[in-house]
This record gives C-alpha cells, structure tokens and sequence, in this order.
C-alpha cells in the first residue's frame, strides 16, 4: 500500500490486532489452550478481543455527544439485516493487515473463523438492509444516532431447497452466546397493557379485564463507523417478566399483573416473515407497541437525564419511523407527554409532530398496516383515546378546509368505519409527524398521487423524497475486495467516505490496462464465489458463461416469473437450434418467499424444475443453466453480488418503492436489466440511458394499458410466448405431476395477469439479446461497467443519511461534508 492509503480516510489510525486480549479470552473464557480450541472459541476469543478494543471507544462516543449536548436521531424499526458483524468491524476498525497477520501467527484459516459467526436475520429483505446501511453511515459520519429493534430469538427462516421446494427450517442464531451483544438489565423498561394474554397451543388468547406488564430488556450493539473513531449503538429489545418489581405490582394497580415468563418471551421470539399483510395476528400489533414502548421510554428517559425543560424535545431528539410498523410512536408519544408529563394537549402535540418522521416504503396497499379498533380497546385503550381525540381535532380541520366534504373527511380520517372499524396506521403516521417521505422519486410522486392523494394535498409540505443508498463499506470494500484495491490503486481510497470519490473513475473507462484490471477482478469474484457456492451447496458453476443474477424476496410483482419466461423461450431456442450462437449464461436467483404465500413458493419450484430440465439437456446445458442459490440474506449477497455480470431489476413499473440490491450491484460494476421502476430510474439518469439496459412499459404506461390489458393477445399472437406458456402447461418441466404448474400459466392467461408480465416479455427478451451481444465485446462491456460504478456515488447510504440529518432530523455529524 502507498502512503495515502495507510493513513486513508476515517479520523483515526488503522487498529493493531489485540493478541494479547485473544489469548487472555481463550484461557479465561473458554478455559482451553490453542491447540485445543474449536474454531467457534477461537471465534468467540476473536470476536471478544476486538470488542475490547470497541469498549472504550463506544464509551468515549457516548460521552462526546453528551459533553456537545448534542441532537439525537433515533431510527425505529422491525427489521436490521446487520449481516455479520466480525468482518465488517475488522474493516471499519482498519484492521485488516492486523488481522491477516495474526492468522498467519496463530496457523488460523481466516474465512474458517468468519463463517463461525452467524448471520442475524433480523429482517426479511430490502427495509430492514436499509436500516443496516443507515446505522453504517450515521456511524461514520459521526452522527449521534442510534437504532432500536427487536431483538428476536428466531430471525427469518433458513430456506433450504429439498426436490425442488423450499423448505422453512427455523433459525436459531442466538443458540450460543453472542459476543457482540452487550445485554443492560439496569435500563430495562416496563411496557403497560390494558389486558393480559396467554398462548394456547400458538395461538395467543386475550384475557379480558386484567391488566398486564411486560418488561424490555436491553442488548446493547455496537455499531462501528468507518475509522473505528465513532462507534454507535444497535439497541435491541427482548421480551420478558422476570424480575419485574413484583411487591410495587401487586401493591398496586397492577395486581395479578404478571405474565408468565414464557408468555412474555413469545412477544419476541420470531420475527414476522410475511411482507404482504398480517391482519389478525396479534401477536404482531403486540411486537409492534412493544418496540415504541420501550424505545419511547427509553429516548425520554435519556433526554430527562440532561433537560429539565420539555419544551426543548424536538431540539434534542429526531425519531425517524421506519413504515407504519413503528407509527404507535404517535399516541405513545403523546401519552407520555400529556399523561406522564403533564403538559397540555397542544403543547404535547406540537412536540410530537416535531420529534417524529415517516417513512414509507411500499406501493402496495395490502401493506399498509390498519389495526382492528378492539385490539386497541383491550391492550391499548388510553392510546385508543388519544387516537380519536387527535383524529376528531383532524377532522374538523379537515371539515374547515373543506366544508360539506363528508367523502374526503371518510376518506382520510385514521379511523376506518367499515364492518370491523380499523386504525389506518399510514394516516395516524402522517398526521402526527412533521415529515412523510418515500424512497425513490418515482416511488414519491406515486405515493402522493395514487397511494394519498388526499393527505399529500392536505399537508404539501410535508411530503419529500430521499432516495435510498446502500454502504458501498459492506457491499464493495468487504465484499469485493479485489475490485475495491483495484478501485483504490486508480484514484485513491476516499471513495470509502466520500461519495464523490466514484465520479474520478469515469475517465478510467475509456483506460485499456485499468479496464483489464475491472474485467480480472470480476473474475476473481466469480471464481471466489463458485468455489463458495460449490463448498456451500454442491452446485457447479462454469466461470465462463455471464452470470445473470435476480437476487430478492420472491413476489409476483418483482416478477421472477417474468426472468423463467424468457428462460423458457431461450430454452426452445437452443433446442429447436442447436447451431445458436449465444453467449453462454447461467441465470442465477436466489430470494426467500414468505412461508404463506403459495405462488411465490411455487414460482421457486418452477425455477429449480427448469434448471433441472435444462440440466439434462445435453444440447442446451453448455449453453444455458439455471441456478437457484438458497438461504439469501446479507452473507450469501456478499458472496453472489461481486460475482454477478447482470443484475436483474423486471419489477412491474410502479411497484417497487426503489429496490436497494441493483444499487449493490452497480457498485459491483454488474449492468442492469430492468423496467423504469423505483431508484433504477434514478441511476439511468446518472449514468445515462445507453448505459443500462432498459425495457418495458413505464409506470404510466401500466396505468394506461390496464384497463383493456388483455394477456390473451400475447398468447395469440406472439409464437414464442405461446410455445412458452404451451410448454409449461404441457407438464414437460414436472413430467410425474403434469399439472403442478398449470396454476402459473393460469395467472398469466386466465386470471388476468395483474403484474403485465406477457406486456413486457417482448421487449424484455429483445434486450437480453442486446445485453448478450455487448457481453461479446469484452471492451465494450467493460466499459460501461466502470461507467455503472463511477455513478453509484449518489446511491451510497452516506448520502441518504446526510439528507436525512439535513432536511428531516437537523442533526450534523463530526464527518459529515
Ligand atoms: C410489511 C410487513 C407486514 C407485516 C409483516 C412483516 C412485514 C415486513 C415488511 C413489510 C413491508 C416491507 C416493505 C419493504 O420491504 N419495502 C422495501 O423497502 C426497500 C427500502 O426502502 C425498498 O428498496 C423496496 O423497494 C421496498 O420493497
């Protein structure tokens, strides 16, 4: 390394590898000798070590944003797909030529001890990454933020993939002690319920008239910014009753107050894999209050600590709702103001309004939480009351504005008066904090004018967009190492911190030898990936085709049934034509479907049975293969992004908020294939047009073409989309069970094909082929690659956050530009 890159970005100096601490940790903790050590005590052992070397700088962290009296902004969530922790602190911390040495001292195997770690899977896909990111670039830009969550005993399922199927397996990431987490009984809170409850064989049963208590307790993360200088916290909640202060209950109102250990540990035991709705399950509602309960307690407690002044809340504290899942904040924030503090209704009102944020993040209504009114009634009937109170105060404003408009005022009120009245979460997040935005600027402008028309006309000033980014820490430098020192020997290492760093490669595109060293580093990454898939799972990949990757949750609207169709017509292709030159491809998916939803579930086996298929083709398979990578989550995202060549992105336009992963896998230097959807849009527009591969209809266009949407006229006119579904129908890619896909050809013809995806084969097929031949001229590709990656800086989580602390929290932090 040159002299600017040892010293490098970040404030503080590259960290040594503590030794001494790993040694003391082996033979205090674990009680054995090296030779004796199993690779999870050397990995506890390493792991500890590198806290201790945390320990002090969290402290120091803390005690700096108290000493600046600093503004605190507080990030509210279900979901934080952190990802493992051990590599990402060693690369934050600048470890890393520390590290390798230490492993050579001690004869260790370095990704031996990486893969001892497992990954928590607290979130199930692209919100709960966001959440990740935006800790990893608070942290490095030195803003006082923390995040609160959940911390849940099971995360999202492990998806194993048995004939074809996916299979659930529960995941049990908690099972051995985690080193990373720092557990603080002293700060643990109460969390008060109208009602108490039980769990009859899963299922949660209310008791009636019996109050209840539950207790929060505390585990502490540290969250470490790039330079190791600024190091903030994750804190996650678990459920319990133990040691509640049973003599002041059962003194007081609360008598038989108590829920039974096991019952209050269930409120965290799993998280919710479903992101489509979860109306009646109210165990969920339950988890939701819980996470604002005890965060609420907790921010004011911590703001009490240095203001006696209330008055000055929205100066000290930012709290930033992470989709309606978090939007209790309102009453429970107002009950606290008015109830606990004693303030008068529009004092308390305006502190609210002023400390809370929104955001959303899906177009899809079905995800927009309401909550039956009696759940509030039985848990929650204070919150309930200061629901319709705010709602009435709402209403009549919106009568003011608009007198005689009794439709409008149904329409936005937070109480929806159908057979079963329901609390519209949205609304209740809208009217009660000081700003609403959306993720992407297509994903904005849809959500003022399909999703709240109403509301966005009501409160204009209140709606804005921050289109989302990913850290470009996780998913390049430690991800991609090969093409990060690549990066780094042509224009430095600021890149890491400063987003601007990127645009200085643009000029490198046009660079024969810097393009050979881009094309050798993809390479690489294919090859460290292929010998990881094959290590992981068995399956061979020929490192010479294009991998073409759709990497995400399953959902009809992403469209992964859209990528089999055109496998399928490619299919027919190169068996009616087994002269074809094309260029080899091996098409990739990997993504969870929720455990209920059955077309999703079964696109994934259709998928396995086409790869399988195609793999028994001797005629075909040199040229085409299908591979299906399971358990997605940040680990196997780390692995299968770098190596990636296409990034798929086929979304029905108008569905996907912004997508987050075809940010990942720009930075990577993958090209896009995808509709003008959510961020793509965005990046098109940096890059330029020419420079992804765009197809299909518009999200207008969706609008426009849906009303006489007849998918039927594909079939009947497109030969090859006909042969396709013709196929499939036949039984020939599941020949012992010949109607086991009949249901997706169904979708697609009989039912109407909600999600367009017949409209947009055509063309999405004309530019794989256009891809295809670019692939073919390795110079070309290449260079349009680099272009990709020299435009990702907008998309960097570092500036998603620096919007945020500017136009939304009013926070600064120590490193920001
Ligand atoms: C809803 C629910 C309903 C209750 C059960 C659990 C659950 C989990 C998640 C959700 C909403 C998911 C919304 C979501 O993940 N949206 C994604 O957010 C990304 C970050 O803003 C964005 O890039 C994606 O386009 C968007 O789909």
């Amino acid at each position: 390394m040159n002299e600017r890159n040892q010293s490098g970005p970040g404030s503080s100096e590259a960290t040594p590898f503590p030794d001494a601490l790993y040694d003391g940790h082996l033979t205090l903790d674990h009680v054995v000798s090296p030779g004796g050590a199993s690779s999870r005590d050397r990995y506890e052992a390493v792991a500890r070590a590198l806290r201790d070397v945390v320990a002090p700088r969290w402290l120091s962290t803390e005690r700096a944003y108290q000493e600046r009296g600093a503004k605190q902004a507080y990030y509210l969530s279900m979901e934080f797909l952190i990802g493992r922790a051990l590599a990402n602190n060693i690369t934050n911390l600048r470890a890393e030529p520390g590290w390798a040495a230490f492993c050579r001292r001690h004869g260790l195997d370095p990704l031996e001890i990486l893969d001892q770690e497992p990954d928590p899977g607290l979130g199930n896909g692209g919100l709960g990454r966001l959440a990740a990111c935006m800790l990893d670039s608070m942290a490095t830009l030195g803003i006082p933020g923390t995040g609160y969550g959940l911390r849940y005993r099971e995360g999202v399922f492990r998806q194993v993939i048995k004939d074809g199927e996916q299979v659930e397996r529960p995941d049990h990431w908690l099972a051995r002690p985690d080193p990373w987490e720092v557990a603080r009984p002293a700060e643990s809170v109460e969390v008060h319920l109208g009602c108490s409850f039980e769990m009859d064989k899963g299922v949660l049963r209310l008791i009636h008239g019996r109050p209840s208590i539950l207790k929060g307790m505390p585990y502490d993360r540290p969250i470490v910014g790039f330079g190791g200088s600024t190091i903030n916290t994750l804190r996650l909640w678990a459920a319990t009753s133990e040691a509640l202060d049973f003599v002041r209950i059962s003194r007081g109102d609360f008598v038989g107050a108590q829920v039974d250990p096991i019952t209050a540990e269930t409120v965290t035991l799993v998280l919710y894999p479903d992101d489509r709705s979860v109306r009646g399950r109210a165990l969920r509602f339950l988890q939701e209050y819980f996470l604002v309960a005890c965060s609420l307690a907790d921010i004011v407690r911590r703001f009490r600590r240095t203001q006696g002044d209330w008055l000055a809340l929205p100066d000290k504290v930012a709290i930033q709702l992470n989709d309606t899942h978090a939007t209790f904040a309102v009453p429970e924030l107002m009950r606290i103001l008015v109830d606990e503090a004693g303030l008068d209704w529009e004092a308390a009102w305006d502190l609210t309004r002023r400390s809370l944020a929104f955001t959303n993040h899906t177009l899809l209504t079905e995800a927009l939480e309401r909550w039956p009114v009696r759940w509030f009634e039985l848990f929650l009937p204070r919150q309930l009351e200061i629901i319709y109170e705010i709602n009435q105060r709402f209403l009549d404003e919106v009568r003011r504005h608009s007198p005689g408009d009794e439709a409008l005022v149904d329409r936005v009120s937070i109480i929806e008066e159908k057979s079963e009245r329901q609390v519209r979460m949205a609304h209740l997040g809208i009217v009660g904090s000081h700003s609403v935005n959306g993720v992407a600027e297509v994903h904005t402008g849809l959500l003022k004018s399909r999703v709240m028309p109403d509301l966005a006309a009501l409160f204009p000033e209140r709606f804005q967009s921050i289109t989302n980014g990913v850290s470009q820490r996780r998913f390049l430098l430690l991800a991609n190492p090969g093409l990060a020192a690549v990066i780094t020997r042509a224009i430095g290492d600021q890149w890491i911190v400063n987003l601007q760093g990127f645009g200085s490669l643009a000029p490198l595109a046009g660079d024969s030898s810097f393009r050979a060293d881009v094309a050798r580093a993809k390479q690489q990454a294919k090859l460290r990936f292929i010998d990881w898939l094959r290590r992981t799972t068995g399956q061979q990949i020929d490192p010479d085709t294009i991998l073409d990757t759709q990497a995400k949750r399953f959902h009809e609207y992403k469209r992964q049934l859209l990528n089999a169709l055109r496998i399928v017509i490619l299919y027919q292709r190169l068996r009616e034509n087994p002269e074809l030159q094309l260029p080899r491809r091996t098409c990739l998916f990997a993504g969870k479907a929720a455990s209920g939803y059955q077309v999703a579930k079964l696109i994934i086996q259709f998928i396995n049975r086409l790869g399988a298929t195609i793999a028994r083709e001797p005629s075909v398979r040199d040229r085409l293969a299908v591979v299906f990578v399971p358990d997605y989550g940040v680990s196997v995202a780390e692995h299968l992004i770098p190596a990636s060549d296409i990034s798929e992105q086929i979304s029905t336009a108008g569905f996907e908020a912004s997508g987050t992963s075809n940010m990942k896998f720009m930075m990577n230097g993958a090209l896009t294939v995808g509709t003008r959807d959510g961020a793509t849009i965005e990046m098109a527009r940096v890059v330029g047009e020419e420079n992804l591969f765009l197809f299909g209809l518009t999200a207008p266009q969706v609008d426009e073409t849906r009303p006489a949407y007849d998918p039927r006229w594909h079939y009947e006119n497109e030969p090859e989309t006909r042969a396709a579904l013709d196929l499939i129908g036949s039984g020939h890619f599941s020949p012992e069970d010949p109607g086991l896909f009949g249901p997706l050809v169904d979708l697609l013809l009989r039912d109407g094909d909600y999600y367009l995806h017949l409209a947009d084969l055509r063309s999405y097929c004309e530019v794989q082929e256009e891809a295809g031949r670019l692939y073919a001229d390795q110079a070309a590709w290449t260079r349009r690659a680099i272009l990709n990656i020299a435009g990702a800086g907008p998309f960097s989580s570092d500036r998603a956050v620096m919007e945020y602390a500017r136009r939304i929290w009013g926070v600064t932090g120590s490193g920001m530009a």
